[in-house]
């Protein structure tokens, strides 16, 4: 190599040298040279490495900064999600949008149960979605199937009879199962008994708008117990001798029954009978305590004896609604207008026209099934008013 050479190479090693040190010790420095800023980034498509995922999924509690990170101010709570395997796509269209719409945000964790084994390909596909914690269940067998103490011949018969009338589900034994599982035992599953308050979310359920704060929070500081969406008139047939069981077990514990209940709402005939409504159970954010406590032990123990989960077709939803009804106070129970949600074919869409803004909502609040004909809103409205 001649001198001029090696002049010209010792020249470029310096030049290189700084420029590394100068990024280093220089922010800004290694900023304005970034490829980036050079405008390479696209000419060679790279992309750079974004933080921007991690950024909106670390969750940053309200009031403080990643520095002084504060005690989890979140609550004890969970979502609970009953399905099946053959529910894949459809469960994982239902945390994609939760996810979506709030819980990349607040993280709070899954359960997921089912009466048999999840697959692995079916977890797999599920954990994949969210950051937060998910847990997988098998529900213990006396908590789902038939009990044997039920006449199966009484309960054939009756099955057979609502296949005839044409009744939904009026055929199905597992359907009954699952009933009575959602009405007395999902908050005592083993993976259920650390947390306190859950979301309930099916399959192939949709949420409309964005939830800009947290909903488990706001039960928690209004000492709310039980919270809805929609509310509708149940299918009388399915519940012909209900309330008057209900009716033997008032008259039974009158001591259970709250001070200013919300029962009026679901009276009619001056009292005389149930109206049938109640609310829509597939969404619920309820407080487990309540169905963990007393009162409601005996209400449920004093129902499932009677057999109508198996001799009719009892839902979970009146059995949950009248007991909210029975044993909290009406300004326990919310009516959550800012959640877009819909469970087909009907869907909440909110009223207010802030909250549908703020919650950049995808609904048509001109479908929102609130004032329907077969909604009982409009009776929530004017109860909650009187
Ligand atoms: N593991 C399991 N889940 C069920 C079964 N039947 C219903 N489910 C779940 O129970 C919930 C309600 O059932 P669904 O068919 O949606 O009833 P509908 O909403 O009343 O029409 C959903 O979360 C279903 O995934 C069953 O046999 N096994
Ligand atoms: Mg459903």
């Amino acid at each position: 190599m001649n001198a001029v050479a090696r002049y010209f190479f010792a020249v470029l090693a310096f030049l290189v040298s700084l420029h590394y040190i100068l990024s280093f010790s220089h922010a800004s420095y290694g900023r304005a040279t970034s490829l980036s800023n050079l405008g390479l980034t696209s000419i060679l498509k790279l992309s750079e490495p974004s933080n921007a995922d991690s950024i909106s999924n670390t969750w940053i509690p309200q009031g403080s900064t990643n520095e002084t990170l504060s005690p989890d101010p979140r609550a004890n709570a969970a979502f609970v999600i009953l399905c099946r395997n053959s529910d894949l796509e459809s469960t994982v269209r239902s945390i994609r949008e939760i996810e979506d719409r709030f819980n990349r945000r607040y993280r709070y964790p899954y359960v997921l149960l089912n009466e048999e084994e999840f697959s692995n390909d079916f977890k797999r596909r599920i954990s994949i979605l969210t950051a937060a914690k998910v847990e997988f269940g098998v529900i213990p067998h006396d908590h789902w199937y038939q009990p044997d103490w039920i006449d199966e011949t009484k309960a054939k018969e009756s099955r057979d009879k609502m296949v005839e009338k044409n009744i939904i589900y009026g055929g199905s034994v597992s359907y009954r199962n699952m009933c009575r599982f959602n009405s007395g035992f999902f908050f005592k599953h083993p993976l259920m008994l650390k947390y306190r308050w859950y979301w309930r979310i099916e399959p192939d359920v949709h949420f409309h708008c964005d939830i800009n704060y947290d909903p488990f929070r706001f039960m928690e500081d209004h000492n709310k117990v039980y919270s809805f969406t929609i509310t509708m008139y149940e299918y009388e047939a399915t519940i012909p001798t209900m309330w008057g069981h209900i009716m033997d077990f008032v008259k039974l514990h009158p001591e259970y029954i709250a001070e200013n209940n919300a029962l009026g709402f679901m009276l009619k005939d001056d009292g005389a009978s149930y109206n049938l409504c109640h609310f829509w159970s597939n969404f619920e954010i309820a407080d487990m305590e309540f169905w963990r406590g007393e009162a409601y032990t005996a209400f449920f123990e004093y129902l499932d004896a009677q057999g109508g989960f198996y001799y009719e077709r009892w839902g979970d939803a009146p059995v949950h609604s009248i007991a909210a009804a029975l044993f909290a106070s009406r300004d326990q129970i919310q009516f959550f207008d800012d959640i877009g949600y819909e469970h087909s074919p009907y869907t909440h869409c909110p009223k207010s026209k802030a909250a549908w803004e703020a919650g950049r909502c995808s609904c048509d609040q001109a479908r929102s099934f609130d004032y329907d004909g077969y909604s009982c809103m409009s009776k929530w409205d004017k109860f909650i008013e009187q």
